[in-house]
């Protein structure tokens, strides 16, 4: 018998904790706390606590499939690659998207990005990131230069005002909220802004502004008049680090509090309250996220705290900044290794010079120049897609209609786990290998990047992603661009090529517990924690104020549809569930979909708890479980997004944030009944 303990990464959230997985004869069967973990010093979520069941799920995809007649059959890889391949080389580069996930490593990132630029000549390329954080580059690059997680998360106990803007930390975040308590200990108080009565609200909170929904705007222009009519701007921050206050002191006088208070229903006290104790703060730490995001004004929520950031003088020191929140295992590094229709690997905008760069660097010609299509666009407008680890016909808005769009498309190819939602309508589908089964590295929340070693066979004929993409490039004639003979050797490419990469080695990952923070420029640096210490990211180095005004969500509760409808996460579960749903501890917890239901509107609308009922927007109805709970305010309703059959996108708006195109899946209007 031979039993090994190995340390490795929770494959779920950001966070990035350690745990000790337990192998015997080559296969996990427990778990262990990792105490000497930076992150999460042996603690873990409920999710980190059952990291691995659904890896051995008996449904695991374990063959490639190929639809014959109008059902699937398993097929050898030979067959299926050779397909796909005489499939893609039909498809002109415009009509061709490519989705990554972030599940995938970097080097399966970099991979696949290389594959949309070199072979199938397109920008074309996303990731779910565009759902998520894309307001962060909208929001922050003109006010700071960089949207990236500004402090490490371990410094966050230095703060003693955190402000945590529509960021359900406790369920979301768990092992960064431990770091909130550290910091309210020692004295630290937590400013809260979010429509429902979270568990956030609950343990975290010493003000909590239960604003209405899609009214932060409001409540901004509020504190940051406030704060200037009391003259607690800092000064000399102003005056040293940024540019253009005048601007916004302009605008911000014509801002009428009274109104504010209605525009939010949060009195003007509290708001008051809130904006001294950031003010007066020696350090002040604002993490957001998709409270503020998912709206059509995402941009310029996120604009907007970065004006507050920078009026108290609140950036460039640890534990400090204005810190986006992406929430997935891989969300930061996916993005870094440029799959984003608008940048090449390392944010380099995509561009005539980032091109040659790249035709350089890769020994190629032709690189695409002009940008690609979003996410959600390239769904709309292309005719073969493919589709590696996510799922739009649960995570993208308005799925009645994505379903419409995908039934019509000539190919699809979707490379998961699981045979998901979307994998149902692909042509082809193709079994990956998981987080466990092949070696890798992964950029955490706060550009932490950590290893992850292979401890298990690939069970069936599953494997890693990059190897998928790197054998389908070869059979569509570009095996020298794609040699690859280990993940490894994708990494040094990468550090040949991304600058805040190039002092990051394998080798000094393994050594260095907690990995290193980007940008690491050489082997000698010890990586970056804290950003902007001296300088923004802007050209000048300044931050810059970005006045914004108030605008409402673009759809209202009406008489036919009377509440506002907000999406989001329960601590148990993750995105599309098809690994939560898989793991029996998990859904002992939650077992199905659910709405959060005030107890005001139960009685109006005959609602009782456990009933089940009808929900109903301009897009479509789904069913679900009521819970009645003061957790919502009266007027509003909560459902998660982990469910396939109460599936929450069913109902939200497709609206886009003209800044960014991500989707305003925090607010609709929606009509409830109870199911007769
Ligand atoms: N358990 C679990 N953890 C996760 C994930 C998961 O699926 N499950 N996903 C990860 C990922 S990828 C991400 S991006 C993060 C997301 O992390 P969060 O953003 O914390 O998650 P959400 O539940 O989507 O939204 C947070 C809160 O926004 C509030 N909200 C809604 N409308 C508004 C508004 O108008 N203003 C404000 N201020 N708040 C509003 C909601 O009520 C909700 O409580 O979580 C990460 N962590
Ligand atoms: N209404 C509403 N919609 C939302 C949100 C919301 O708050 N409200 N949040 C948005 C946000 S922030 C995000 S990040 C997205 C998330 O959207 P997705 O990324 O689509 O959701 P996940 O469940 O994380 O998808 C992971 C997929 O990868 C598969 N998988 C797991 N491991 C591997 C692997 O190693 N390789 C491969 N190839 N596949 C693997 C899983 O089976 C699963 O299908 O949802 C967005 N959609
Ligand atoms: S906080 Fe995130 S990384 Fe840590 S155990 Fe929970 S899901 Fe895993
Ligand atoms: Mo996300």
């Amino acid at each position: 018998m031979d039993i090994k303990y190995v340390p490795t990464i929770c494959p779920y959230c950001s966070c990035g904790c350690g745990i000790y997985l337990v192998i015997k004869d080559g296969r996990i069967i427990g778990q262990e706390p990792w105490k000497e973990h930076p992150v999460n010093e042996g603690a873990n979520c409920p999710k980190g606590k059952n990291a691995y069941a659904y890896i051995y799920s008996e449904d695991r995809l374990k063959m490639p499939l190929v639809r014959k007649n109008g059902v699937f059959k398993e097929s050898s890889w030979e067959e299926a690659l050779n397909l796909v391949s005489s499939k893609l080389k039909e498809a002109a580069p415009e009509k061709f998207g490519l989705i990554a996930s972030c599940r995938n490593s970097n080097e399966d990132a970099y991979v696949i990005q290389k594959f949309a630029r070199v072979v199938m000549g397109t920008n074309n390329v996303e990731y779910c990131g565009r759902l998520c954080h894309s307001s962060a580059v909208a929001g922050l690059v003109p006010t700071m230069g960089s949207g990236v997680m500004q402090t490490s998360q371990l410094e966050i106990e230095l703060a003693d005002c955190i402000f945590l803007a529509g960021v359900n930390l406790k369920e979301t975040f768990p092992m960064i909220s431990r770091r909130v308590l550290r910091a309210k200990d020692r004295g630290a108080k937590v400013i809260y802004t979010d429509p429902r009565n979270t568990a956030t609200a609950r343990y975290l909170a010493d003000i909590h502004l239960q604003l209405k929904s899609g009214t932060d705007a409001a409540l901004i222009n509020a504190m940051m008049s406030i704060i200037l009519a009391e003259g607690l701007e800092n000064k000399e921050f102003i005056a040293t680090r940024t540019a253009g206050l005048d601007e916004l002191r302009n605008f911000l006088s014509k801002i009428d509090l009274k109104q504010a208070e209605e525009l939010t229903g949060v009195p003007i006290e509290k708001i008051r309250e809130a904006a001294i104790t950031y003010a007066r703060a020696e350090r002040g730490c604002i993490l957001y996220n998709q409270g503020i995001c998912q709206h059509t004004v995402g941009g310029d929520n996120v604009k907007l705290h970065a004006d507050l950031a920078l009026l108290c003088g609140h950036a460039g020191k640890p534990g400090s900044g204005v810190n986006s929140m992406r929430g997935q295992i891989n969300g930061e590094g996916s993005g870094d290794m440029g799959c984003l229709c608008v940048f090449y690997p390392g944010f380099k905008r995509v561009s005539e010079e980032a091109a040659k760069f790249f035709e350089d660097a890769w020994g190629v010609s032709n690189l695409p120049t002009k940008p690609g299509m979003t996410y959600i666009d390239q769904l709309y407008n292309c005719k073969f897609l493919y589709m590696i680890g996510g799922d739009p016909m649960m995570v993208v808005p308005d799925v009645n209609n994505v379903k419409k769009v995908l039934q019509n498309m000539n190919f699809i190819v979707v490379q998961d786990i699981f045979l998901t939602e979307i994998a149902r309508l692909a042509h082809v589908v193709l079994p990956a290998a998981t987080w466990v089964e092949r070696e890798g590295t992964h950029t955490f929340v706060d550009r932490r990047v950590q290893k992850i070693n292979k401890f298990i066979d690939t069970p069936g004929e599953t494997k890693p992603d990059w190897l998928i993409v790197s054998q389908l490039a070869e059979r569509m004639g570009h095996k020298d661009k794609f040699s690859f003979s280990s993940a490894g050797e994708i990494f040094e490419e990468i550090r040949s090529c991304i600058p805040q990469y190039k002092g990051i080695t394998y080798e000094r990952l393994e050594k260095t517990v907690g990995g290193i923070h980007w940008p690491c420029p050489s082997e000698e640096h010890p990586g970056t924690p804290t950003m902007f210490l001296e300088k923004f990211g802007t050209p000048d180095g300044l931050g810059h104020f970005q006045p914004v005004e108030y605008k409402p969500p673009a759809e209202m509760p009406d008489e036919e549809y009377p509440y506002f409808l907000t999406t989001g996460r329960s601590i148990f579960h993750y995105h599309t569930g098809h690994m939560t749903r898989r793991t029996p501890k998990l859904m002992n917890e939650v077992p199905r979909g659910f709405v959060e239901v005030n107890p005001k509107d139960a009685i109006k609308a005959g609602v009782k708890d456990r009933d089940i009922v009808t929900l109903e927007t301009r897009r479509g109805s789904i069913e679900a479980e009521a819970r009645v709970t003061d957790n919502v305010q009266p007027g509003l309703l909560f459902i998660p997004v982990h469910f396939a059959d109460s599936c929450a996108n069913v109902l939200t708006n497709s609206a886009l944030d003209p800044s960014c195109k991500c989707a305003e899946t925090k607010v609709c209007a929606v009509r409830l009944e109870v199911k007769r």
